[in-house]
């Protein structure tokens, strides 16, 4: 009988050394261990033994069953230590790794450009002032000397809101708000915004678009401050070599109008596909401010004159990062706009 014992304890302790989990040591356990388990069971048994077999057998089932559960102690101690360490792997964090770069928004390239144009003319003593984008047809036409059915309407196509009200189609309506706010004081100020026009979109044109708008009112401005302050503009923003020629255009309300244009920055002069050619590239419509929209705004022209420019906002942009299609801008693809830093 001694001999199974030792059998059952050689069996028992083979299979605990293959036990590696805790769900399959507490399987061990109650399979030799438990109530009903061989090494319980076998201590059991003395009872049943002729009487001078029993205190060998019970010795050594006592034995055997107090080392076995040694050995499950033991056993169990190392699976408990096994599974934290496998926790903390789990959960380690592999410093070695490169690190997750997060994701930084950037300003877009449209208000990029309108800060260097706000720093290039508040240096100048120009300030920013805003104005609405929803105007009446009486700001963004009549007060600008364009009454009712002026063929000079067609300039820009207009979205109506209804028959008074548009979406501005420039800036240029803020000059009789400006005006009107400063009334009787000189003025230095630019006005930037979004405009929109119900045009073809094309490679240079877009139904929403950015202006910045100019306008200097005061008792003795003449053409060449506005060429002073067109050809400094340009030379800050991009380069001191730059040089401007003022050609005759027609504005309705500037007299005289001009289309102010720069040398081209890519090829200066010589003519390259950016200038088409012609050496030239337009960066603003401009000119005096009409006695009209003067009067409108309140200053009696015989003793205020001005001047006032618009330039395109994008098309500056493109001009300076070599932008050839201005659908860019507003398609919000993130591998056009992460690149403006
Ligand atoms: C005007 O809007 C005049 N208000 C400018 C002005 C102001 C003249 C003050 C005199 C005195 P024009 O329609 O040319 O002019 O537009 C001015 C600039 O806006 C253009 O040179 C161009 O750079 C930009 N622009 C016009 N239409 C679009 C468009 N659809 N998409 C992008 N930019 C445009």
């Amino acid at each position: 009988m001694t001999a199974d014992l030792h059998e059952l304890e050689q069996r028992a302790s083979a299979e605990l050394a293959q036990v590696s989990d805790l769900q399959a040591l507490e399987q061990w356990r109650l399979r030799y261990l438990g109530k009903k388990g061989e090494v319980t069971l076998a201590v059991r048994s003395v009872g049943q033994l002729p009487p001078a077999e029993r205190p060998a057998y019970g010795k050594l089932a006592n034995e055997v069953k107090g080392r076995l559960e040694a050995a499950y102690e033991a056993r169990l101690e190392v699976l408990k230590q096994e599974e934290v360490e496998r926790a903390l792997r789990a959960a380690a964090v592999d410093v070695t790794l490169p690190g997750r770069r997060p994701a930084v928004g950037r300003l877009h390239p449209s208000t990029q450009t309108l800060r260097e144009i706000y720093h290039i003319f508040t240096q100048m003593g120009f300030q920013i002032y805003r104005s609405r984008e929803v105007e009446t047809d009486e700001y963004n036409f009549e007060l600008l000397n364009m009454p009712p059915h002026h063929p000079a309407r067609d300039m820009w196509d207009t979205f109506y809101i209804n028959k008074d009200v548009v979406m501005r189609t420039h800036t240029s309506p803020g000059q009789i708000h400006v005006m009107r706010a400063y009334y009787p004081e000189p003025i230095r100020a630019i006005l930037p915004g979004k405009c929109y026009r119900y045009e073809q979109v094309t490679v240079r044109s877009e139904h929403m678009f950015h202006q910045v708008e100019g306008l200097a009112v005061g008792k003795h401005i003449t053409m060449a401050d506005l060429k002073g302050t067109m050809i400094h503009f340009a030379r800050q923003m991009f380069g001191p070599e730059r040089k401007l020629r003022f050609r005759c255009s027609h504005f309705p309300f500037t007299e005289p109008s001009v289309e102010v244009d720069m040398d081209c920055i890519l090829c200066g002069g010589k003519g390259c596909s950016l200038c088409k050619h012609t050496g030239w590239l337009e960066i603003a419509g401009a000119g005096m401010v009409h006695p009209v929209v003067l009067r409108n705004g309140g200053y009696d022209p015989n003793e205020w004159s001005g001047f006032a420019f618009g330039m395109g906002i994008e098309r500056i942009a493109m001009l300076k990062n070599h932008i050839e299609d201005i659908r860019y801008f507003f398609s919000n693809d993130l591998r056009f706009l992460g690149q403006f830093h």
